[in-house]
């Protein structure tokens, strides 16, 4: 499962372009031999893209059920012996995959990668078609959870299907990370699992290696300049360097890990990393042993045209406002970003929070109990687990990522939410002994069922916009309230992972009414004067870093406008107030008392 790489001894072919595409309404693509090859009247998708916006549509838009991908690759003689992969950043939900009309693989989850592998390339070079089942249904034991219903308000509707949801982002799908062919030796590795340590004036890593046989491994630690500074043979041992240079937020340092099976057809692979420890105690988070403060947002993955389409040009733009507002980290609401955005996370110093798609565990519609059977319950804790495994084999490796959230708002005040998250907490914590373990909170404190589980605490609070609606007078005691109740009952340290109020750009009053920008002003100041009088708090993530699209709600125009951005990137009125606020901190990170 590792990235793919070039190297002297891998190729990796990046396919992305326009593959050939067709919706597939009546499910019956396998049947009509589609496997084989789609039909002459298919269209082109972009790769990586959403399929959703992308044409005139609003069948596609709005789309439930199977589409289909198509693309063709040429085998080229030269890679004779070596076994070709497909790598897929992220499907989403589920993809079924055929080479030459075999199948060959299938993966559920749409937001982290999986490999498929082709075989050993032959004498001759081979043109093979690449065929994909993209499938955006969710279902009860699915993440994020949703269920398919016929629906009709009134009798003369009809009964139309309609994906139902209960979280608030876009059911955007298609293939929306890059696609790769990769030619790899016959014997490879195939995963390198990295745990930073440090003890006095030494640390380095903790790494395991596995691969296709059972090969001795070869590693050397090579410092930025590219000297080697620590080695070691074998698939686990301990690199241990005197004086690392740590990573650090906002100044970071990564070593690169240089691994290799040697024989006469060798294998190599480079992974980098930082040397940092990450801890928790009363009311702190520490990093490198110092108390860090976030500053920054939860995010989504979205922007115009590619809806949940990862884009180089776009993730550079969202660090360099990152940067120009002051924040030092951000929470991968609500499920694993690209792997590019944590490679860039990794090299700018910013520090992340990562989350697996477990949201919409709450709310349900008639609001009847969350945690039962046939709804969420021990199928969705299953594919829950496996996700969390394929997530941390995916991020371990990162120094950026310095908590796992294993889920959004749950509705935790139900008893038997306990017994859900109980196996998936021990096996987080089996699987990386080295990060602390949070989970988002929408449970009042007194509630809650759960949070002693965890090593740190996320709390979500709209006062003044979904409670008590439009009265900024109402944040400060009630936040105040709640955040101490919290503390109180756990002592252990807690992240305000959302707070924000919906924004129109352009929009204006004074005194302020909400939608306005003057609110959302206010709105953020009222939380920030609060946050300022609580020493325990060890975060502030505004809800949200820009406007992202939601389904269609009485609630939404346009989608959810909680953005301090405009989906275009823009900045609203309150982003400036936020810039001054971020840009006076302490060492910690922690805006200073204005
Ligand atoms: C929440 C959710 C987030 C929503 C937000 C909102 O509590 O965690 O996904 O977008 O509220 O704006 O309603």
């Amino acid at each position: 499962m590792l990235k793919p790489q070039n190297n002297e001894c891998r190729f990796a072919h990046k396919l992305d372009g326009l593959w050939r595409f067709l919706a597939d309404p009546d499910d019956r693509g396998e049947t009509r031999g589609w496997p084989k090859g789609l039909p002459k009247q298919h269209g082109y998708m972009a790769v990586p893209s959403s399929y959703n916006e992308l044409t005139q549509d609003a069948a596609l838009r709005d789309y439930i059920g199977p589409v289909w991908y198509e693309t063709d690759i040429v085998l080229h003689p030269a890679w004779q012996g070596r076994t070709a992969t497909i790598r897929f950043g992220a499907v989403s939900h589920h993809a079924k995959v055929w080479w030459n009309g075999r199948p060959v693989g299938e993966h559920k989850g749409g937001f982290l990668p999986f490999d498929i592998e082709l075989g050993e390339v032959g004498p001759d070079a081979t043109t093979g078609r690449l065929i994909v089942r993209v499938d955006n249904r969710l279902a009860w034991d699915s993440l994020p959870p949703g269920m398919v219903v016929d629906h009709g308000d009134f009798p003369l509707s009809g009964k139309r299907k309609r994906q139902d949801y209960f979280h608030d982002f876009y059911n955007y799908a298609g293939i929306h990370r890059s696609v790769y062919l990769t030619l790899l030796p016959r014997r490879h590795l195939t995963a390198i699992r990295v745990t930073p340590w440090v003890t006095g004036t030494k640390g380095g890593f903790l790494y395991e290696v596995d691969g296709t046989v059972k090969a001795r491994a070869e590693v050397r630690l090579l410092d930025a300049s590219g000297r080697c500074v620590a080695e070691a043979t074998g698939s686990k041992g301990r690199l241990a360097v005197h004086r690392p240079r740590l990573w650090q937020p906002g100044k970071p340092y990564l070593y690169t890990l240089e691994v290799s099976l040697p024989g006469a057809e060798p294998d190599l692979y480079r992974l980098q990393s930082g040397i940092r420890t990450v801890t928790t105690g009363k009311g702190t988070l520490k990093i490198n042993g110092k108390p860090f403060y976030f500053r920054g947002f939860g995010k989504h993955e979205d922007s115009d045209f590619l809806g949940k389409g990862h884009s180089d040009a776009v993730m550079l733009k969202d660090f360099a406002l990152l940067e120009w507002i002051g924040a030092n980290s951000f929470r991968t609401s609500h499920y694993p970003y690209a792997e590019e955005i944590l490679d860039h996370a990794d090299r700018t110093g910013v520090v992340v929070i990562g989350e697996l798609p477990a949201v919409g565990f709450n709310f349900m519609p008639g609001h009847f109990p969350v945690f039962q059977p046939g709804q969420i319950d021990a199928a969705t804790r299953k594919h829950h687990q496996e996700t969390l495994r394929e997530m941390i084999a995916r991020d371990m490796h990162h120094p950026s990522v310095v908590i796992w959230s294993l889920a959004n708002e749950a509705a935790t005040q139900e008893k038997p939410s306990r017994r859900y998250f109980t196996p998936i907490v021990k096996q987080a914590r089996k699987l990386d002994a080295s990060r602390p373990l949070m989970l988002v909170m929408s449970a009042f404190a007194k509630a809650d069922t759960v949070g002693d589980l965890f090593d740190i605490l996320g709390i979500n609070r709209y006062y003044g916009w979904y409670h008590d609606v439009g009265d900024i007078a109402s944040i400060e005691p009630n936040l105040t309230a709640e955040l101490r109740a919290w503390y109180r009952r756990y002592r252990k340290p807690i992240v305000m992972t959302e707070y924000g109020a919906d924004t129109v750009a352009g929009f204006h009053s004074e005194p302020p009414v909400m939608f306005s920008e003057e609110f959302q002003r206010d709105y953020l100041a009222a939380h920030h004067r609060t946050f300022d009088k609580l020493p325990f708090l060890c975060g502030e993530h505004i809800w949200n870093f820009a406007d992202f699209a939601t389904k269609q709600g009485l609630k939404r125009i346009g989608g959810n406008k909680k953005g301090v951005f405009t989906r275009q990137r823009q900045p609203k009125l309150a982003a400036h107030d936020v810039q001054q606020r971020w840009h006076k901190c302490d060492a910690s990170g922690r805006p200073r008392r204005q």
